[in-house]
């Protein structure tokens, strides 16, 4: 597993260590509350566990560390844009150095900051000036808020995601509630669809839901468990899971890997890049998701 790979290169605080693997900086957390690391190369959480407890995201076993590759698993940041409306799909954040601005810790939670504003290479693939933070509230819980603020002088679009990766015991065990009824099919050329009763794991799904619940519930019933997502400064919830072609046709994924993870995304959609969210100049917007476990 990834978190046994690492590098050691220095301790930020009794709980925050980094490390490396492939020269990426990893930030590893070990307290009394949780276990998580963060990728500094694409702003990526890559694992988060509350103590006493299973992982909750998915890492696939075969993910590739390296600057130009998105990591597959934990939680992309897709930003300035969703899926393949620009290139690089899902937007240059996730490929992007972030910096670690700030950490703190107490009893209550341990909270890390990361930052990434334009700079030459990012106005080469999109040429706009903005700043954008990204915070991890990490306790029994976790909070990941995208900040992205507008600093420059004329508005532009934005869309994006958080494009988490839940780890479950067995797909098809598994049924999600809260997602909302009218969905958007990628699967079918786009087509608006309206779906019946739960939401099964049990074939390729790839859905913009635009009107989920306040909370979405992941109900994964081999590892007897339900999570809980609640998701802010969104217009949709995408979920997503391969099934076995497309796995089998990812390079950084095992073929059974679609058996134990799920996708559930706090998503700003848009059909194109003109009609994003519009933020003008001194504007910020915030998305953020919070996953936690619920009571049984
Ligand atoms: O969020 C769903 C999605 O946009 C799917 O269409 C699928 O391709 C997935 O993201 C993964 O995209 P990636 O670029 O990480 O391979």
């Amino acid at each position: 597993m990834l978190i046994n790979d690492l590098n050691f290169e220095e301790s930020l605080s009794p709980s925050i260590s980094r490390h490396s693997i492939n020269n990426l900086s990893i930030l590893k957390i070990q307290s009394s509350l949780c276990e998580a690391a963060i990728s500094l190369h694409g702003g990526h959480l890559l694992q988060f566990k509350p103590a006493g407890e299973k992982d909750i995201i998915w890492l696939s076993d075969k993910a590739i560390y390296s600057p130009e590759k998105a990591i597959r698993g934990g939680i992309p940041v897709c930003w300035p844009w969703f899926g393949t409306i620009g290139s690089p799909s899902h937007g240059f954040a996730r490929i992007s150095p972030w910096q670690l601005m700030n950490w703190q810790e107490n009893e209550e939670a341990i909270v890390i900051k990361l930052g990434l504003s334009a700079s030459e290479q990012t106005k080469a693939i999109w040429p706009h000036e903005f700043s954008a933070t990204l915070t991890f509230r990490l306790s029994a819980s976790l909070k990941t808020t995208l900040a992205v603020t507008n600093t420059g002088a004329t508005p532009w679009r934005w869309s994006g995601a958080l494009h988490s990766y839940f780890q479950i015991a067995e797909a098809t065990e598994t049924s999600i509630t809260g997602a909302g009824k009218d969905y958007i099919d990628s699967l079918q050329s786009g087509n608006k669809c309206e779906s019946t009763g739960d939401l099964l794991i049990n074939q390729s799904i790839d859905r913009v839901y635009t009107a989920p619940d306040d909370s979405i519930v992941i109900h994964d019933k081999g590892n007897q468990r339900r999570l809980s997502i609640r998701n802010t400064g969104s217009n949709a919830a995408v979920i997503w899971n391969p099934w076995d072609e497309i796995s089998k046709g990812m390079a950084d994924m095992n073929d059974d890997g679609y058996k134990t993870m799920v996708c559930v995304e706090s998503t700003n959609f848009a059909d194109n890049l003109e009609s994003g969210t519009l933020l003008s100049p001194e504007e910020t917007h915030q998305l953020t998701t919070e996953i936690s476990i619920l009571p049984q």
